[in-house]
């Protein structure tokens, strides 16, 4: 079994520290870290959310798997986003309210980062007053969005109305396993993105910054 394998198959039975081990391996052996990313960590996580899925696993399994993911990527976000912070634009992201899932946006967090923005993180259950104060006393000019449940998507729609109520033009871009494209056109969000690395290109795109 390859590296990234026993990375994945780590993750998924929640050894947070040969999870820490492996990661740091694989940089070591002069792995891209996006492979790590996608194909040791981000894998793991997928067959979670199968097993989860299908009732094969309960949250505590969940729980102890996301443990090793936030492990892993801090080792990663050290690396990735090393390369030029802040260079290109403020953004800030957060998961809506109601919402505690942050894996997917600290990933999405994290490829920003590296790829030179400067990012400001809201954290989970971010109230629409705190997504509008950000961007009132600093200067950024792109909102994320993200959020797992179809519960909490609506909220998405109030954020939207909210910034376009107070006459703002930053761009607000959403995300998150159920969210869609059409989702973003229907509640007129300026973007969408299905992935961490689609979310880098969505963002350069809605700030006008070349690839
Ligand atoms: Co929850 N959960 N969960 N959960 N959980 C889901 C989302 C669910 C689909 C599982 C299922 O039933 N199959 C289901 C939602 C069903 C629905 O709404 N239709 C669900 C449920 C029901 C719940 C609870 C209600 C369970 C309960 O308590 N009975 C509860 C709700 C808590 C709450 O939020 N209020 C709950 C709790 C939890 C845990 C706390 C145990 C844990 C979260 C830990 C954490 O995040 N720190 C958890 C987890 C881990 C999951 C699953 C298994 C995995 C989610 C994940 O991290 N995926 C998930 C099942 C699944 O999605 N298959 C599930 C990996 C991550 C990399 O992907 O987040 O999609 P994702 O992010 C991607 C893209 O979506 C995109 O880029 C990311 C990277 O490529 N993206 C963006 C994300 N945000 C973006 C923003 C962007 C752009 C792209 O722009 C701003």
């Amino acid at each position: 079994m390859g590296i990234l394998e026993s990375l994945a198959q780590d993750l998924t039975n929640g050894k947070v520290n040969n999870v820490k081990e492996l990661v740091q391996q694989a940089l070591n052996q002069g792995i891209n870290p996006k492979d790590i990313l996608k194909k040791g960590l981000i894998a793991g996580m997928g067959v979670i959310g199968q097993k989860f899925k299908s009732q094969e696993i309960y949250l505590p399994e969940v729980l102890i798997a996301s443990r090793s993911m936030h492990a892993g990527m801090d080792i990663l976000e050290t690396v990735l986003a090393g390369i030029s912070r802040g260079a290109i634009g403020k953004v800030a992201l957060g998961t809506v309210k109601g919402d505690l899932h942050d894996i997917g946006k600290n990933l999405v967090i994290m490829m920003l980062k590296g790829a030179g923005f400067e990012v400001v993180d809201l954290g989970i259950d971010v109230s629409l007053d705190k997504f509008l104060e950000v961007t009132k006393s600093q200067s950024v000019k792109l909102i994320g969005l993200s959020a797992l449940l179809t519960t909490t998507m609506p909220t998405m729609r109030d954020v939207v109305e909210l910034f376009k109520e107070s006459g703002s033009d930053i761009k607000i871009m959403i995300g998150g396993a159920p969210v869609t494209r059409n989702y973003a056109d229907e509640i007129g969000a300026d973007g969408f993105a299905p992935d961490a690395a689609s979310a880098v290109d969505e963002a350069k795109t809605l700030l006008g910054v070349s690839s």
